[in-house]
């Protein structure tokens, strides 16, 4: 039936349907209200079909088994006569609705009906539930600021490709777009910068015109609700003691101000990886608190994304009281002071019960004890970190960057050199035989993501190009069992499922790319 993120198992009865009318309802006990009203709000908007709930409304049953199912599997049973959806929870009941759209038809898809009659679902038994627990997609909001809509409109299409955990990268050089009560600068300077950099990593060539943006943090609260709806989790990443020079241009007492002119710092308009990073300072880690006391009230994610990564040591080196602090401490060097750094806002996290995760730069001088790790740079700091015991999250930069090219040749857009094809995210695996040999350190990665930096992405279109269609192989990977050794999988397969697929993400309006791209536009 062409379902993409493939089930665990599925058997059709050939030729044989159950079709929607007017007379279809939803049927279905507590804790099945969430589902009910999506099915009506999309799938009803989609078939102009009322999909009515309540007493005496039949033929689609909707029921919870936690007794049964994991709280993410689902079962759906659809015969001549009827449906019977089954989910261990809201989210099992919640990814098996995402199924049944598809198992309508691409045009189950539109915001409004093309026709109202001949609606019909195969008749076939679904058994389904994730590989892994966090199936994310880091969309960076801070390069290139995402208006909250396109924000919205993505959490939908990660729903409809049953992704579970939204890593919003809300600060970097180049943008602040969290608002922050008590530090008002942030967003008001560090919200905004005067150009970008139109190439890749060569400064010099600038566009000209301002960027910028934020949310304020009812948009944010507005986010975290319209997500935990699509049963996903909204994780918040605040990146420190590196990529903080937007922070530190609003509030220059950040910044090692002891060895570099800190005031005379604007919002980044460069991209890579930049000299000016936090200070070590009792007031900057006071600053930081309050700042993430502000966050956590917005975010109820457990995991809280704190970075970590590329953070230059050179002002460090420099600066009498970067030193002071390595003293005080008794730190054998800079990886530590980081390390240091990052392990004190781990304890406070805990205290909050929170868990920190960071980019896998923090496994350098020593890992705070309760860090989980993303890996980016390949699979090595995440093999290190759950051998050592620490969850993990995969998400290595040779497979699962969408800001890399998706093909070769120079009339790609992204500029970004190494290419990663849609084949090559099909074949990605998140357990390397490293781990694949050791279960009890497997068992530690606690799922996979990929990654969309925007750096070259300045509207949605150009987000919806890179992240499409490769989002749906990966959500194959993070979803279906599929075999581990990636020359095995059946990408021709896939392929022809993506053929289907392609008519989903149309009737959604995403501007994927084309299979015989560059966009024509
Ligand atoms: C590395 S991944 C970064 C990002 C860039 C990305 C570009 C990571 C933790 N840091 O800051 O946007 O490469 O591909």
């Amino acid at each position: 039936m062409d379902l993409i993120p493939a089930p665990v198992s599925f058997g059709a009865d050939a030729d044989q349907f159950f079709p929607l009318d007017a007379g279809t309802g939803l049927d279905g006990g507590p804790g099945t209200e969430g589902v009910q009203r999506w099915l009506r709000d999309t799938v009803g908007a989609a078939t102009g079909l009322p999909l009515s709930s309540g007493p005496g409304a039949a033929g689609i049953a909707l029921a919870l088994a936690p007794e049964e199912l994991e709280p993410e599997a689902y079962r759906l049973r659809v015969s001549a006569t009827g449906v019977v959806l089954t989910g261990g929870g809201p989210a099992g009941l919640f990814w098996g609705a995402q199924t049944l759209r598809q198992l309508l038809g691409a045009e189950a898809f539109r915001r409004a009906p093309l026709k109202r009659e001949g609606w019909r679902l195969p008749c076939l038994t679904v058994e389904d539930a994730p590989r892994f627990g966090w199936r994310g997609v880091l969309l960076d909001v801070s390069r290139h600021f995402l208006p909250k809509a396109d924000v919205l409109r993505y959490l939908d299409l990660l729903a409809a490709h049953k992704l579970n955990v939204l890593h919003l990268h809300l600060t970097d050089d180049q943008g602040w777009r969290v608002e922050i009560k008590r530090y008002p600068k942030l967003t008001e300077v560090g919200g905004w910068r005067d150009r970008s950099m139109v190439g890749y990593r060569s400064a010099g060539n600038r566009d000209n015109r301002p960027h910028g943006g934020f949310y304020t943090q009812d948009d944010l609260r507005e986010i975290v609700a319209y997500a935990a709806e699509r049963q996903i989790t909204v994780v918040p990443e605040i990146d420190i003691p590196g990529h903080a020079q937007a922070a530190i241009a609003a509030y220059p007492e950040l910044g090692n101000h002891d060895v570099v002119d800190t005031a005379a710092l604007s919002t980044w308009t460069d991209w890579g990886v930049n000299a000016n990073v936090l200070n070590v300072e009792d007031g900057t880690l006071r600053f930081y608190e309050n700042v993430l006391d502000e966050v956590l009230e917005i975010f109820p994610s457990r995991f809280v994304h704190l970075g970590g990564d590329e953070c230059p040591k050179e002002q460090w080196k420099a600066s009498p009281s970067a030193q002071a602090r390595i003293k005080e401490q008794e730190l054998a060097d800079e990886d530590e002071l980081q390390s240091w750094f990052l392990r004190h806002f781990d304890s406070w996290l805990a205290a909050r019960g929170r868990r920190l995760i960071g980019w896998d730069e923090i496994l350098e001088g020593g890992l705070a004890p309760g860090a989980a790790v993303s890996s980016w740079r390949g699979y090595a700091g995440g093999v290190a970190a759950a051998k050592a015991g620490h969850d993990v999250v995969m998400c290595p930069e040779q497979y699962v960057y969408l800001d890399h090219r998706q093909a070769p040749g120079d009339d790609e857009p992204a500029p970004v050199g190494w290419v990663r094809t849609l084949e090559d995210v099909y074949r990605f695996e998140p357990l390397p035989p490293a781990l694949r040999q050791d279960p009890e350190a497997a068992a530690h990665v606690i799922g996979t993501q990929a990654n969309l930096w925007t750096e070259f992405m300045d509207d949605v279109r150009e987000v919806d190009y890179h992240a499409f269609p490769r989002l749906a192989a990966f959500a194959e990977v993070a979803w279906s069992r599929l075999p581990q050794e990636p020359a095995e999988r059946d990408w021709a397969g896939f392929d022809a499922r993506m053929a289907v697929h392609r008519a989903r993400l149309d009737a959604l309006g995403v501007e994927y790319r084309p299979e015989d791209g560059p966009r024509p536009w």
